[in-house]
């Protein structure tokens, strides 16, 4: 039998992966984190979130599967074997998830829902003013996959759509904006603020007072990316001062999110706990067989990550 597969996660017990694994690739030496084994054997690390160093204690490990399209919680250990090739799993199925989460919320805003459940609490027949939809801009940060998949909706839906990333990017019917010069520009005209940014050492606190205070103001915020582009304190001031008027969040500096914190009871805020895409084994697993397929018989991988770029 070729070398084993670990499966490092907490979140599940990894039995659909070796199901949909089993189906690809014949019989599988499938390992997880309480039941390890020989650790020469292990030659496929499937991980979310493992523990540092517990990779490189593999002398033989030869391929490194992302269970999430982020790589931070890989790339946050500093122990990782070097020239050992990392691939992220491409998961059209967590994409579209991704996209729904940002339209439920932005809908959910643009359409003034809690205004009306607020007001239907108080038997009150009451319609409130509106935007119209040429007139509501959506702003998508980060073009990868996710954000054009999700910049790509908004414009079909009719919402005048631009995007930002690092370097620049033409995509069809999306206004495009990159790097630090675009990011002013990007921000000012933006109404509705959907993040999908990667976690790296230049995203890490990007959305600071200043950011926040370079959108128009009543700006709402819906961040599906990761807590850490987020300075905490500068979005709780400027939900207080009106600057933003509300946030949909999924994702924190510290998860799960800490008891005590504020966003749990804020009167503008709206917390999920890390669920706006789930990565699904059926439909991802394609990717990842496909890429042990091409490891085993020495073929350039799929969607590989460049630890330098953090993506
Ligand atoms: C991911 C995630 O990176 O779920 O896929 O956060």
């Amino acid at each position: 039998m070729a070398g084993a597969i670990a499966y490092i996660s907490r979140d599940t017990d990894g039995v659909h992966w070796k199901k949909v694994l089993e189906a690809g690739l014949g019989p599988v030496d499938f390992r997880t984190l309480d039941n390890l084994g020989d650790k020469e054997r292990i030659e496929v690390v499937l991980a979310w979130k493992p523990p540092a160093g517990l990779i490189a204690s593999f002398p033989n490990v030869k391929l490194i599967v992302s269970l999430g399209m982020g790589v931070d919680h890989l790339l946050a250990d500093d122990r990782l074997p070097t020239g050992v090739p990392i691939v992220r799993i491409m998961d059209d199925g967590l994409v579209g998830q991704m996209s729904e989460y940002a339209i439920y919320w932005a809908l959910r805003h643009h359409r003034e829902i809690d205004k009306y459940a607020a007001s239907q609490r108080a038997r009150q027949w009451k319609p409130e003013d509106f935007v119209d939809t040429i007139h509501r801009r959506i702003g998508v940060m980060g073009l990868g996959s996710i954000g054009q998949d999700t910049a790509g909706k908004f414009a079909a839906l009719g919402f005048p759509t631009a995007g930002w990333s690092r370097t620049a990017k033409s995509l069809p019917g999306i206004e495009t904006f990159h790097g630090t010069d675009g990011l002013a520009r990007f921000l000012a005209r933006t109404d509705i603020l959907i993040d999908v940014l990667p976690l790296t050492r230049d995203t890490r606190g990007l959305l600071d007072a200043k950011a926040f205070a370079a959108l128009p103001k009543g700006a709402y915020f819906i961040n599906m990316a990761r807590g850490g582009h987020v300075v905490d304190e500068a979005l709780l001031a400027a939900l207080d001062s009106g600057q933003i008027s509300g946030a949909a969040l999924d994702v924190f500096n510290v998860e799960p999110l800490p008891q005590d914190h504020p966003y749990w009871t804020h009167p503008k805020v709206q917390v999920t706990p890390h669920i706006a895409g789930a990565t699904n084994p059926r439909t991802a697993s394609p990717g990842v067989i496909e890429n042990i397929k091409r490891m085993r018989a020495g073929q350039p991988l799929l969607h590989t990550v460049d630890p330098k770029t953090g993506y």
